[in-house]
């Protein structure tokens, strides 16, 4: 599949409860949820090798990996985590994080493209599932 390319998010669901779950206050719920209801997401692809790079008004972050090999990133909260993505179906990478210090719910993501050419992503956080959907520009 090829994920490359500028995507603007189309919806959002569940990114407020979310962060409930991982702890975050309600005001930096507040500036996080306004943040991220305006993301540019940016992708480049070589063969199993991505460049994920999500830009909001607060935050930006940028990560590279290749799917099968675990990476360094963060949690949507902040938190320095160890990454494993696999190919949970031909179109689907599914990603669980590690934290690197300390306890807190169990968090993944998953990044699918459908036959339409949208692009889903999924974060977790124990039984909290947020589910944005992604559309080319
Ligand atoms: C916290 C601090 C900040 C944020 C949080 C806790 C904000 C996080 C944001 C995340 C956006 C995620 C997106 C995901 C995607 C845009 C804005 C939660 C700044 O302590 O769709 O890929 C300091």
């Amino acid at each position: 599949p090829d994920f490359a390319g500028t995507w603007e998010m189309k919806s959002s669901e569940n990114f407020e409860e979310l962060l409930k779950t991982l702890g975050v206050n309600v005001m930096l719920r507040m500036i996080a949820v306004k943040a991220a209801s305006k993301p540019l997401v940016e992708i480049t692809q070589d063969g199993e090798t991505l460049s994920i790079k999500t830009s909001t008004t607060v935050r930006t972050t940028h990560i590279t990996f290749t799917v099968g090999q675990e990476f360094n990133e963060a949690t949507v909260d902040g938190r320095p985590c160890t990454s494993f993505p696999r190919w949970e179906t031909d179109s689907k990478i599914s990603c669980d994080q590690t934290l690197v210090k300390g306890d807190g719910p169990k968090t993944s993501w998953t990044r699918e493209l459908t036959n339409e050419g949208k692009l889903i992503l999924t974060m977790r956080a124990d039984d909290t599932i947020c589910t944005r959907v992604y559309e080319r520009q």
